[in-house]
């Protein structure tokens, strides 16, 4: 049986820069990396590729060349979770051996959970930035957009990046405004949340936009199928479950449900009752096996789920659990919930929300941030993805703490 000192689970966002961080502090080849994907995917530059600024080649890297040097590449997907014999059953059948676990799955895309799907993803108008097979559909349903309703919903489950949903909208806002056709299009925010945006700061700004843009908020509506025949969506009224609202559409932009990854689901002894990897959400650190720790999508942090998250959980982690290699008590460090999401609101602007787990906001630059700007744009489309596979796969990006604190003149949290 294949055995090694640290082993990860995924190669995602979370999996590659924290195996890069163990991987330079062990000999060669004591890291072992699970991970059945050939491509490595930024994410976040989906948001771009759907409103045609990018592509999704231009968001793609082999795994071969991001999975740190001095680990062992395992071609293979987890089957199951052993925590008790710390052991992993891969899908060929193999196990797996470790002394220290960490679980970075990401989060599942569920699809098939609405009826119609995913077969009208082949029919025009239907597109999802969440996807690479259904991303380039989301810029061709808006080039073909000629009138009509531009419905963009989100789900009533967890997600990753909690505002991609929304910025796909304001991009679509200001690329019919440019082609004249805004003034025939009703745009549609159908969301199965209560509220815009779950920090008031950025909501509140949120909400000044969608006003001024005369785009319709619905909230509490949940998508439960696409009717391609008769191009039409239904919702589900949450506040009243019995009822459904039809709604026509000419551009329909789908932000499926998501869950937690098989593997993690149905490892009970892995998993939180809501089937995410059940961590403490100071320490990252297992609430019931002390070698395995997670981080990102798959777990049950109680922040959103985004890649800037991962960076500041990463250095938590790797601290953390060298503690417990070196036998030694837990670091002081404690993870305090930092996510980010940079909400772009159109083809030069952008709000950055950056706020931690009681919703408080910790902004990295000393102005105001719930305010749109080019800057925060710039650093989105431009200097994001370079500081993604040059620095955070590579374990050398842990967010922007200390530029916070030191263009706050140390004041900062
Ligand atoms: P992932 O990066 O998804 O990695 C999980 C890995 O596990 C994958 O490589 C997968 O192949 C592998 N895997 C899964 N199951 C198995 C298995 N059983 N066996 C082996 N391997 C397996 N974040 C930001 O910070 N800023 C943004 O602006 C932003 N915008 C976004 C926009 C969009 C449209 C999307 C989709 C995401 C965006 N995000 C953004 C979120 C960010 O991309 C994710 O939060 C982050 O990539 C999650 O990292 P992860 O390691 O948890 O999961
Ligand atoms: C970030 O650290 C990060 O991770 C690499 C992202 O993912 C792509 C982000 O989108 C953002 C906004 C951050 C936070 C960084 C700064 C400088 C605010």
């Amino acid at each position: 049986m294949k055995s090694f000192k640290v082993l990860v689970a995924g190669g995602g966002s979370g999996g590659c820069s924290v195996a890069a961080k163990f991987a330079s502090l062990l000999p060669k080849g004591s890291v072992g990396i699970i991970e059945s994907a050939e491509t490595h995917y930024y994410q976040p530059m989906w948001t771009l590729v759907g409103g045609g600024m990018k592509s999704v080649k231009d968001s793609a890297k082999p795994m071969s060349e991001v999975l740190p040097k001095k680990a062992v590449w395992i071609k293979d997907s987890v089957a199951s979770f052993k925590p008790k014999e710390n052991t992993v059953s891969l899908s060929s059948g193999e196990n797996v051996q470790y002394e220290y676990l960490v679980v970075a799955l990401g989060i599942k895309l569920e699809y098939n959970r609405i009826k119609g799907l995913p077969e009208a993803f082949e029919t025009p108008g239907v597109g999802s930035n969440y996807s690479t097979e259904y991303v380039d559909k989301t810029f061709q349903s808006l080039k073909d957009f000629k009138e009509g309703n531009a419905i963009f919903t989100f789900p009533n489950t967890p997600v990753k990046c909690a505002g991609a949903p929304q910025k796909i909208m304001y991009i679509a806002d200001e690329y019919m405004r440019k082609h004249g056709v805004r003034d025939k299009a009703n745009i549609y925010f159908n969301t199965s949340l209560g509220a815009l945006f779950g920090v008031k700061k950025y909501a509140d700004a949120l909400w000044k936009i969608v006003e001024e843009r005369k785009i319709s908020v619905n909230l509490m509506h949940e998508l439960v199928e696409v009717k391609p025949d008769t191009r039409e969506a239904v919702f589900r009224l949450l506040n009243k479950p019995e009822e459904t609202k039809t709604y026509k559409y000419s551009m329909l932009h789908i932000t499926p449900p998501m869950g937690p990854p098989d593997a993690v689901k149905n490892s009970t002894d892995l998993c939180a009752e809501s089937g995410y990897v059940d961590v403490d959400k100071y320490t990252l650190q297992h609430t019931r096996f002390s070698n395995i720790f997670g981080i990102g999508d798959c777990t049950n942090l109680p922040t959103s789920k985004t890649a800037a998250a991962i960076a500041a959980q990463g250095n938590i982690l790797y601290q953390n659990m060298k503690c417990v290699m070196e036998k030694k008590s837990d670091s002081k460090e404690k993870y305090d919930g930092y996510t980010s999401c940079p909400l772009v609101t159109g083809y030069s602007k952008c709000v950055l929300a950056e706020f931690d787990y009681d919703g408080n906001p910790l902004e990295t630059f000393p102005i105001n941030q719930a305010r749109e700007s080019r800057l925060a744009f710039h650093m989105k489309k431009d200097i994001m993805p370079t500081l993604y596979w040059q620095l955070f796969l590579r374990g050398m990006w842990n967010g922007p703490r200390l530029t916070r604190k030191l263009l706050h003149l140390g004041m900062s949290k």
